[in-house]
């Protein structure tokens, strides 16, 4: 089963919207094997937008990310990469669709809510900044055949 990485991040905390976004995933079906509030550090900020490095956003992405609590989580499901993605929505919040995550409730690029990993590839890598072995838990929810 597919898995991948989603951060609430500081401003979505900050706004009391963890609950409404988590409810949107259990509610579409994902299922959460990894959850907790996490205050970022700059070394795992840096190892997870290592992409982004050089670019004229970099140096704001790093203390917007570590500015606060976010909340770290794993979903897995079938396609699960692509579903959450396409709940988040465009990048920009003001391109993002109504009915996303981000058309709904952000507003500005540089505070866009949320970050859901776009590839096997990075959510692999992402979930190992995130998360150990031993946090990611196993089980079955009974409601699945229904979904
Ligand atoms: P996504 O989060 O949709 O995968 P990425 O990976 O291209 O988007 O960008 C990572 C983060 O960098 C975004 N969530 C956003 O906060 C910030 N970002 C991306 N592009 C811009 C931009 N043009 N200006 C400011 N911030 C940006």
């Amino acid at each position: 089963m597919k898995r991948t990485l989603v951060i609430i991040k500081p401003n979505a905390v900050q706004r009391e919207l963890i609950g409404e976004i988590i409810t949107r995933f259990e509610k579409r079906g994902l299922k959460i094997i990894a959850l907790k509030l996490v205050q970022i550090t700059t070394d795992m900020a840096v190892k997870h937008y290592r992409e982004h490095e050089g670019k004229d956003f970099y140096e704001s992405l790093i203390s917007f990310i570590t500015s606060g609590p976010s909340v770290a989580m794993i979903l897995e499901g079938e396609n699960v990469i692509e579903v959450v993605r396409k709940m988040c929505g465009a990048t920009d919040p003001m391109k993002a669709e109504p009915g996303t995550i981000r058309g709904d409730l952000g507003m500005r690029i540089r505070q866009n809510i949320i970050h859901a990993s776009d590839s096997d590839r990075s959510s692999s890598r992402e979930i190992e900044i995130f998360f150990k072995a031993d946090e990611i838990i196993e089980y079955k929810l009974a409601t699945r055949s229904w979904i």
